[in-house]
């Protein structure tokens, strides 16, 4: 009698300090993306201006007008036309170490948009973006942004990694034409960052939820026995 009450004691106890000694669970996540999962916004401009200025950056179509996919059609800008496609994506809670890079050919001009502010623009109307490096960036951990291809007129350096948020994020890009036709061209973006969100429902147990899961049948089965 007396063994068995110091060994359910014993059982709530270990199970106690194996919740506290358990570390977080942190696995690096990679969202990867390119001009194939973006949907295109039924709403087009016409010889908007657009600057180095990220005023001058038109406003956002309604989240229901992104709904075209991304083909031949949909991607093509006729003389001073623009357009505007979108990509969405999640973040869990407690989301850290976030780093995004981006890269993207338009033909002719372009505006990064993360949920809702300008982060990027291209002005400059030149063959060489079409070549690599293609105009991009990359944003580190630290929040610190770089143009990796020298080709940027606007690039916000420092204050993107707060618009990135637990939950539904969005990418849009502006694109538009300068003379005779354009489009929408190669795009390939990544997003990294750590997570504590448990693993899905169908990994492989680790070997602490495994310990718990045990000792936790131990101590059911010594509780059934005290009862008796
Ligand atoms: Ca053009």
């Amino acid at each position: 009698m007396k063994f068995r009450k110091i060994f359910i004691r014993g059982s709530i106890i270990t199970v106690f300090f194996v919740f506290l000694v358990m570390p977080n669970v942190v696995s690096a996540e990679t969202i990867t993306f390119n001009e194939t999962n973006f949907l295109i916004s039924t709403t087009t401009t016409n010889n908007t201006p657009l600057t180095s200025d990220p005023a001058s950056a038109p406003a956002i179509p309604d989240d229901s007008t992104f709904t075209l996919a991304p083909n031949a059609t949909n991607t093509y800008f006729s003389n001073l036309q623009g357009k505007f496609e979108r990509y969405n994506f999640v973040l869990p809670t407690g989301f850290s170490n976030l780093t995004f890079s981006f890269r993207t050919s338009v033909n002719d001009l372009f505006a990064l948009y993360v949920n809702g502010t300008v982060v990027a623009i291209q002005t400059s109307s030149t063959q060489t973006n079409f070549e690599e490096p293609l105009p991009g960036f990359f944003m580190n951990s630290a929040g610190t942004a770089t143009d990796t291809s020298g080709k940027l007129e606007y690039l916000l350096t420092s204050g993107m990694l707060p618009l990135f948020q637990s939950g539904a994020n969005e990418l849009t890009l502006f694109g538009r034409d300068t003379i005779l036709f354009g489009g929408f061209g190669p795009t390939f973006g990544e997003i990294i960052y750590n997570t504590n969100e448990p693993p899905p429902p169908n990994g492989v147990p680790e070997p602490a939820t495994m310990l718990l899961l045990g000792l936790g049948l131990v101590g059911m089965a010594g509780v059934r026995r005290f009862k008796k």
